[in-house]
């Protein structure tokens, strides 16, 4: 059942270091009062009882808002949009729309996957170096095409910052700490020079470092 859901500040299921951090970031840079409840899926608890209720894919990241329960980082930040409207460029017409739609769903379903096959290839099979490889191949790709797009521009959307560009920083953290080389890529590379100072970024990766502290992991 639903409670106040105006009234009510959101609660994140984070795991450090993960996809959660985007949403993270994008709570922090609109200070949205947000609880941060941890997972801790070095010891599989996305797979415990409790969290299945929330999402039975058994992945983070998961918003509550007021007893509403949101998975899926597009959706997510789909729906904080609706609560902070600066967060993405919807107010257009329904192309303009679902070209910010496109752009969170081939982040989720075209690169995402990509980023797991680089950080976790023992998940994909047992030729682990053989993954690894065609990971970085299938990535230089998608680096090659957000670059391209990046190029000439601050931001991901003419508008100004919005969620897709702290999609595409984790995107850019995450596979230069997994080995991929991020060199080549110089409006992507000054597009995460960018992001480095945003508050919503430094504070989202001091408090990061705390949570993997207290889980006892690195990030
Ligand atoms: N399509 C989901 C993917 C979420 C996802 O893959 N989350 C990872 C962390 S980055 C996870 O929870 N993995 C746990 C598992 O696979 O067991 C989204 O975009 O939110």
């Amino acid at each position: 059942m639903e409670g106040n859901v105006e009234e009510s500040s959101f609660i994140l299921y984070h795991a450090p270091g993960s996809c959660s951090r985007v949403t993270l970031a994008c709570l922090n840079e609109l200070r949205a009062d947000c609880d941060v409840r941890l997972v801790d899926l070095g010891a599989q608890e996305q797979q415990s009882t409790w969290f299945r209720c929330l999402n039975p894919a058994e992945k983070v990241p998961v918003l509550e808002h007021g007893g509403r329960v949101i998975s899926e980082t597009p959706a997510i930040l789909y729906y904080l949009a609706g609560h902070y409207p600066a967060l993405l460029p919807l107010e257009g017409n329904r192309h303009q729309q679902a070209r910010v739609i496109s752009v969170m769903s081939w982040l989720a379903s075209g690169v995402h996957p990509v980023l797991t096959r680089i950080r976790v290839p023992q998940k994909f099979g047992e030729n682990v170096e053989d993954i690894r490889e065609k990971a970085f191949g299938a990535m230089a790709k998608n680096f090659a095409l957000i670059d391209r797009h990046l190029t000439g521009r601050s931001w991901y959307f003419e508008g100004g910052i919005s969620a897709v560009d702290f999609y595409i920083n984790w995107i850019w953290y995450r596979s230069a700490g997994g080995g991929f080389d991020v060199e080549p890529y110089a409006a992507f590379r000054e597009h995460a020079q960018r992001m480095a100072v945003r508050p919503g970024v430094i504070s989202m990766e001091s408090a990061d470092r705390e949570y993997a502290i207290k889980l006892g992991i690195a990030v």
